[in-house]
Parts: C-alpha cells; sequence; structure tokens
C-alpha cells in the first residue's frame, strides 16, 4: 500500500549576509520522530521537510499529492504560513492544514474563522496532538478528545482544547540522531548556505515573567531529557560540522553537573574535529558556580558568543510588575567578581518598556553596569502572542501602548512585531531618547570611540554619561554635512518613524562602526574633535584627543604605539593621577587577519574587549 505524502514545514528567520544561514527544522522534526515511534503512522505516511522560504509556487510545485501540510509558526514566519496555506488549500482543496507553534494565537477564538484555509490549530507543545491528529485521520480517531487541538466542527462551533503535558521527553527520539534530517543535509551539502542547529537539554520553565512567551505559554514544570541523548546528538553535530548549536531550554545550567558535562563533551569533540564551532544558550536565572566553569570551558576553547546573565530590570517595583525575581544586588556583583577572578567577560540583557520603569531607572541601570563593565545588551519590549503581557487588561492596567512594526529581512510576505512604545511611567518621547542613548553609549563608549573623552567630561564636570551623549547627539544631528548625521538624522523620531530596528546592538551597528573606526577614521576624529571644543577646556582636547584615538586596535599589523601627553588626561580619569606629563605605550595584538572588515572584527569582540589595547603602560 501506498504512503500518503505530508509536508513538515519550519521555515527559518533570515538575516542577510555573505553567506545564507538557515536552521535544521528541530520542532517539526521532533513532532513527526515521535508520531513515527507508532508503527501504523510509520506504514502509512511518509513525510518530507522544507525550512526555507521561497516563492510561494516554488514550494508547493514541488508537493506531490499532499495529504497534510504542517507548518511551525513564529513572528518571522507567521504571515508567510498562512499566505503558503491559503495557496495550497486553493491549489489541493483535499489536503489537510495544521499550524502549531509559539506564534499559534491561543487567546484568539476568532484566528479559525479569520482563516478557513486553515483546518487545524495545535496549542503549545505538538508531538501529542500532532500524532493524534494522524491517527485520527488514518483511522478515524475522534478529532474531539485530542488534546492541544482546535478547529471548527462540522456545526460550525469552533473546538480548541487543552494541552496536556508529554510526560517523558525521551520517549521522542532525536531527529538528528535517528537520521531524519540527513536528506536535507544531503540537499545542502553543496550550497552556500549555513545549517545551523537548535536543541534541547530539558523544557519548561518554572517561572512566569509577563512578557516571555519561552517554550510556547510557558510550560511550568522543567522536564528534563537524558543526558546520553545530548551527547548522541552532540556526535551528530561534530559528524555534520555544525557550525552554532543553539540550546532552546529556558534555564540551561539548573541540573549542574550535566549540563556542565555536555558542554565538557562538545569542547572534546571540538578540539578533535573542530564542531559543533560555537554554543549559545539562555542561561538560569538562579546562579551556581558551575556556571561559570561552563562559561570558562567554552571560553578557553573558543565557542562562546555570550556570558549572560539576565536582569530585564533591577528595580523591585518593575519585578513585581513583570512577576519576575532576579538574584540579589549582593549576589549579582559577586558574580561580577568571580568573572573578573577567572577572566570572563560578564553580559546582561535589559527590555524597555517595562510597566513602572522610567526614562531615569533605565538609565541608572545602564550607567551603573558601564560603569561596573557590565555589558548591557537591551532589547525594545514586544508583545509575544502567548504571554500574559498579551492580556489586553494587563496592558490597560500599566497604561501600554503598542505599534506594529514591520520586521527586518521579512521575505515573501511581510512580518510584524508587535512593539511597545508607551507606558504610563514612560512616555514615547522618553523612551525614544533613551534608546537613542544606549544606542550611543554602545557604539561609542562600549566600542571605545569617546569613552576617555567622556569619563573625563563626567569627573570634571560631575555629569552622567546620559548628558554627554545627549550634547553628542544634540551636535550632529544639526549638522547635516557631519559623516554622524547620515546615522543620527534617520533615528532621531525612531518610535514614531519606526525605525528603532536601526539602533539594535550587533550587527545593526556593522555599518557606523567600520566607518568611523576604519574607512573614515582621520575624518570622524577630526569632526569630534569640533564636538569636543564645546564640551571640553581648550588645554585638555589635544591630550584627550591624541589617546583616545590610540586606544582601540585598528590595524592588521601595528604591535604598538607610543603617546605623549603634555597633561596626563588618562591617568587623571582612570585613578585620579596629576595632570603631568606622561607617555604610554599602547600594545596591540593585531587584528587577527581572518577579520576581512574591521566592523567584524568589532561586534564580535564587543564582549569580550578584543578591541581593548593588551596594555596601555606609562613609560
Ligand atoms: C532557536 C531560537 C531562535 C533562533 C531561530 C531558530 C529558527 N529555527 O529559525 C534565532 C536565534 C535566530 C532566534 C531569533 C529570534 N527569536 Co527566537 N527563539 C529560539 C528558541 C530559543 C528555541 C526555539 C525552539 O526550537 N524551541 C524548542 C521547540 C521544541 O519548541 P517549539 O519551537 O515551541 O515547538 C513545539 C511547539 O511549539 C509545537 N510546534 C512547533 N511547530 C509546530 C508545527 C506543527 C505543525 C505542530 C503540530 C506543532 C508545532 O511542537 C513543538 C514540540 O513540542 C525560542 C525559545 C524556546 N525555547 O522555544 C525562541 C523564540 C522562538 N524566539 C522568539 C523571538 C521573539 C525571537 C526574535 C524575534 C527576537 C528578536 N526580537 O530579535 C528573533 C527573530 C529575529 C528574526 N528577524 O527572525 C520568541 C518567539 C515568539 C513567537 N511567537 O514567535 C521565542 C519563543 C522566545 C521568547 N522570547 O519567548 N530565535
Ligand atoms: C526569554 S528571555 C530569558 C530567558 C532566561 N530564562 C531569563 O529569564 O533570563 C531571553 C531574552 O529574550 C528577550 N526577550 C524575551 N521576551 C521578550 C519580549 N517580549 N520582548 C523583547 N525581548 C524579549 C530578552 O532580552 C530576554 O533576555
Ligand atoms: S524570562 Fe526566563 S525565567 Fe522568565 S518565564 Fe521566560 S524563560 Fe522563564
Amino acid at each position: 500500500m501506498s504512503k500518503q505524502n505530508i509536508y513538515l514545514c519550519q521555515f527559518s528567520s533570515c538575516y542577510p549576509g555573505a553567506r545564507k544561514i538557515l536552521y535544521y527544522p528541530y520542532s517539526v522534526g521532533l513532532i513527526w520522530s515521535y508520531a513515527k515511534t507508532i508503527p501504523e503512522i510509520d506504514q502509512s505516511f511518509h513525510c518530507k521537510f522544507f525550512l526555507e522560504k521561497k516563492e510561494f509556487t516554488e514550494i508547493i510545485d514541488r508537493l506531490d499529492n499532499p495529504a497534510l501540510i504542517g507548518l511551525s509558526s513564529y513572528v518571522w514566519n507567521h504571515n508567510y504560513n498562512l499566505k503558503l496555506a491559503e495557496m495550497i488549500k486553493e491549489k489541493y482543496p483535499d489536503c489537510l492544514t495544521v499550524i502549531g507553534g509559539p506564534s499559534v494565537p491561543f487567546r484568539d477564538k476568532n484566528f479559525l474563522q479569520d482563516h478557513p484555509y486553515i483546518d487545524f490549530a495545535i496549542y503549545h507543545e505538538g508531538e501529542l496532538a500532532f500524532t493524534d491528529l494522524l491517527l485520527h485521520i488514518k483511522n478515524d480517531k475522534p478529532k474531539h478528545d485530542i488534546r492541544g487541538i482546535g478547529f471548527i466542527d462540522s456545526n460550525g462551533e469552533i473546538v480548541a482544547n487543552k494541552a496536556e503535558r508529554i510526560p517523558d521527553l525521551d520517549n521522542i527520539p532525536s531527529p538528528y540522531s535517528t537520521g531524519l534530517f540527513d536528506e536535507l543535509t544531503e540537499e545542502y551539502k553543496d550550497t552556500d548556505i549555513i545549517l545551523n542547529v537548535v536543541t534541547e537539554t530539558n523544557r519548561g520553565c518554572p517561572y512566569s515573567c509577563t512578557f516571555c512567551d519561552w517554550g510556547n505559554g510557558t510550560l511550568g514544570k522543567v522536564h528534563q531529557m537524558d543526558i546520553c541523548r545530548t551527547l548522541q546528538e552532540l556526535d551528530w553535530f561534530s559528524e555534520n560540522k555544525i557550525e552554532y548549536l543553539h540550546i532552546a531550554d529556558a534555564n540551561f545550567g539548573l541540573k549542574r553537573k550535566k549540563d556542565l558535562e555536555i558542554i565538557e563533551y562538545a569542547a572534546k569533540l571540538k578540539r578533535e574535529t573542530g564542531f559543533p564551532r560555537t554554543i549559545n544558550y539562555t542561561l538560569s536565572k538562579k546562579f551556581f558556580p558551575e556556571h561559570l566553569e561552563i562559561a570558562k570551558v567554552l571560553l578557553d576553547n573558543h565557542m562562546m558568543r555570550h556570558f549572560t546573565l539576565s536582569l530585564q530590570d533591577r528595580h523591585d517595583d518593575v519585578l513585581d510588575a513583570i512577576k519576575r525575581k532576579n538574584i540579589d544586588h549582593d549576589s549579582y556583583m559577586n558574580i561580577k567578581d568571580m568573572c573578573d577572578e577567572r577572566n570572563i567577560p560578564m553580559c546582561t540583557e535589559l527590555m524597555i518598556p517595562l510597566p513602572k520603569q522610567t526614562f531615569d531607572s533605565f538609565m541608572d541601570q545602564i550607567e551603573f553596569l558601564i560603569e561596573h563593565n557590565i555589558y548591557p545588551h537591551f532589547s525594545p519590549t514586544t508583545i509575544l502572542p502567548g504571554a500574559e503581557m498579551a492580556d489586553p487588561e494587563y496592558q490597560k492596567k500599566y497604561g501600554m501602548k503598542t505599534v506594529l512594526s514591520a520586521m527586518k529581512h521579512s521575505e515573501y510576505a511581510e512580518e510584524y512585531e508587535e512593539v511597545v512604545i508607551e507606558t504610563n511611567t514612560m512616555k514615547k518621547e522618553d523612551m525614544n531618547e533613551a534608546l537613542i542613548l544606549v544606542w550611543l553609549i554602545d557604539v561609542f563608549q562600549s566600542y571605545g570611540f569617546a569613552d576617555i573623552v567622556c569619563d573625563f567630561y563626567c569627573k570634571t564636570e560631575q555629569k552622567r554619561l546620559r548628558d554627554f551623549y545627549r550634547l553628542l547627539f544634540k551636535f550632529f544631528v544639526d549638522k547635516p554635512e557631519s559623516m554622524l548625521f547620515k546615522y543620527f538624522d534617520p533615528v532621531k523620531d525612531h518610535v514614531n518613524t519606526k525605525d528603532t530596528y536601526k539602533l539594535y546592538p550587533g550587527k545593526d551597528t556593522e555599518g557606523i562602526i567600520q566607518e568611523i573606526g576604519y574607512d573614515c577614521r582621520e575624518q570622524f576624529f577630526k569632526e569630534f574633535e569640533t564636538f569636543m571644543h564645546t564640551v571640553i577646556p581648550q588645554e585638555y582636547i589635544k591630550d584627550l584627543l591624541a589617546i583616545q584615538k590610540a586606544r582601540q586596535t585598528h590595524s592588521y599589523d601595528k604591535t604598538e604605539e607610543i603617546v605623549k601627553l603634555d597633561q596626563d588626561v588618562y591617568g587623571y580619569t582612570k585613578h585620579e593621577s596629576e595632570l603631568a606629563p606622561a607617555t604610554y605605550k599602547i600594545k596591540y595584538k593585531p587584528i587577527e587577519k581572518h577579520f576581512e572588515y574591521y566592523c567584524n572584527f568589532m561586534v564580535h569582540g564587543v564582549m569580550f574587549k578584543r578591541w581593548k589595547p593588551l596594555e596601555i603602560v606609562k613609560v
């Protein structure tokens, strides 16, 4: 008997770059590998995966008499999925269309009525529901009994059944180790496309922060996966030369010994085979000393992208409003000390705006973190459909206003994020300015283009970072002839013009960094000097500019620079030295040749301060 064809699609988010980066379709891989454990299903259906957005007709042309199409929905592909489902339904009216994933709006009772070309919605974890659905297709298992399913029944009534947690994750075979993705590996083998991987070592989160959609609607109890499964997957990642592994756990590190063992094994594989090359994970809010061991192993093996202990906010009233408890301040600073002892750079994540947060409370924490050498990575708050924050009552309580903003890089169908632009305590104008200031602090302070000058100004004038950067912005945003104008002008009203994404840290800062730091470095510092004349007394400008210019690694071969200062503005700023003549020797490790672009070197190294000289010594 021939099998029925089903197609499971998990279209990757995609950032343009020299090489396209996509992800193996892990989530739909899981639901199929679980369903396949039932012989009746394995014998009745044949499954094919899609992971790359293409012209709709190109996808549809590849379907062969489809019995079912399953779509995995996230903010970056939801509208694409809906459009594709509609077109498939038109061409193949008997093909069942099923949608799952965190962007299925389980609160929206009208979703299925509004999208009549979707037959079934699956809420939360998909393995049990999808298997039951295939059994329903195969032998008419009653669909009303299926857990976590939504559909419109023959009387026109909406059915939306509550989901149940899958009790034992180890009953789901790994789609990697069992070879489900081998066909995809073959398909992409000789292309320019990199396939990254996602996996879980556990699922669920015991906390319930109101902004969060982690694990598709916050799954409560944490279910573990057996370590042997993860180690086998790591073998697969190594054999298949995987560049980047994203561990999807909400709280990696909670199982301290197990998680350390996993990382040690991955590092061993990297030393032996070169792969997996890098790993990213989200650390649990609860801290254990093993977390630093994990970070150290990754750092020592050049596998780490971030060591991040997220805060989101440091103030109790905000934390109460978002139902979040962070570790206390003293413990946090203790961890920072431990990081310093081990030479581990520390980063934290913050969100803006959050209920009860104010302009000052947000800026205070940014300044605090910069002062303590903790890199602040911020995200503008978005409303995720599965999060408590999506509840209109919650938004009303905190005066939250939102706009739909088109996401960058959405191909073939426009995708939107619902971005929070105002709360009772943070007006739109404050949000506009706060984001500009953190962006300026990121580019000019954290990358070392203006930090010494800024610190000198703050110290001599008893001012704060925000005062300096406010002045910097004001100065150049009114000067169309300056090189910074073209970066400042488009974002001056970013909340209204929906240009906030231009202020995101990381990749989005590459353009400005390449220009001011490399391509037009001299011109930038010349223009910066004109600004300095408005904030720094004349007699310190020459020396400050000299040391500021020399403070970054900015050459592919230079190893040393001597800077003579008439007045030791550097020593004065750093450690209260007298403003007497001084000579500094600045030693660099030249930029490694594989960083073809200066901006790449800077952006990769911002957290690890790679651009910082090896030393600045007084001679
Ligand atoms: C890996 C990951 C990424 C990867 C992309 C992975 C990819 N495939 O393309 C990267 C790092 C690039 C990424 C980026 C972003 N991400 Co992300 N990411 C994740 C993460 C950590 C893991 C996803 C995962 O694999 N989970 C494990 C699987 C098993 O769970 P699942 O996907 O929910 O699947 C289960 C069910 O949903 C269901 N199911 C899923 N699909 C289907 C399909 C069918 C047919 C059925 C029946 C069932 C079903 O069954 C599955 C098994 O139980 C999640 C958090 C999390 N742990 O889920 C966030 C998450 C998906 N990301 C999120 C967000 C917001 C983003 C960003 C927009 C953040 C930002 N502002 O920059 C960006 C996107 C940027 C862009 N322009 O595209 C949100 C998404 C919310 C939403 N509604 O889509 C999540 C949930 C995190 C959060 N903040 O709460 N992300
Ligand atoms: C899910 S969270 C952090 C997980 C980790 N368990 C924690 O509590 O720190 C991962 C990051 O995604 C970002 N994030 C999560 N939800 C978001 C939202 N609704 N809007 C904007 N950013 C969000 C935040 O920066 C957050 O630190
Ligand atoms: S933010 Fe972190 S701790 Fe809070 S619910 Fe989400 S995953 Fe859990």
